[in-house]
């Protein structure tokens, strides 16, 4: 059956209960379809590979806050694409506005396509709206992964780990419990810091700066 957007629970009925019970406090929508496993003891709430989205429009769930956001199709499978090409300051940004999480588990996988002033992007989460939220993102122009925080649009570095820039698939993870911030790039934790800016549950989303265009898929949430 199509679904513009899976979403998925663990298959266990006791556990899968108590994670939407978990989930209704602290979401505004999560409708459970199917049970699943995301690697050792991930048990995935949402995820979204945009398979069953319209090419050319933006996937069914996301607001393109800032930036061109357009379902694309590399090769058999589709993906989010952020096209734009802006300057230098630009941050764009499509946010997730259905749900509000506090402390998340985020996975995607990246691709940086094009972008002569910035290239690639990240993960976004806690956001109360365009301009305040957490950020994390691998560019490989800079040969570096980085997270920060963008508060009243102001953006700033907390950590940097120094990686090889491609343009392969990359996967990014981050992860925030409390005030506890880990990030990972191909499964490596390369960042943790600690902030509390952003205390309370916030939307999630993806990112990429200026003229970074690339492909985003298989977004995932898990708790
Ligand atoms: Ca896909």
């Amino acid at each position: 059956m199509p679904m513009r957007c899976r979403f998925l629970i663990v298959a266990s009925r006791r556990t899968g209960l108590a994670l939407l019970i978990g989930a209704m406090l602290t979401a505004t929508v999560v409708v459970p379809i199917r049970g699943t496993r995301l690697g050792a003891g991930l048990a995935a709430i949402a995820v979204w590979d945009f398979e069953a989205d319209e090419p050319g429009k933006i996937a069914k769930g996301f607001s393109a806050e800032v930036g061109t956001w357009v379902v694309a199709k590399d090769g058999g499978n589709q993906v989010l694409f952020q096209t734009a090409k802006n300057e230098d300051a630009v941050f764009n940004l499509a946010l997730v506005r259905s749900i509000a999480y506090q402390d998340v588990d985020l996975t995607v996988r990246l691709k940086a396509i094009a972008g002569e002033v910035d290239r690639g992007g990240g993960l976004v989460w806690r956001a109360k709206d365009k301009h305040n939220y957490y950020i994390c993102r691998y560019n490989p122009l800079e040969d570096n992964f980085r997270v920060y925080k963008v508060e009243n649009g102001k953006r700033t570095q907390f950590a940097s780990a120094k990686v090889p820039g491609d343009e392969a698939w990359h996967a990014l993870r981050a992860t925030m419990s409390g005030n506890k911030i880990a990030c990972y790039l191909d499964d490596k934790k390369l960042l943790e810091v600690e902030d509390s800016t952003f205390p309370g549950p916030g939307m999630i989303g993806l990112w990429s700066k200026a003229d970074a265009q690339s492909y985003f898929d298989d977004l995932s949430i898990s708790k």
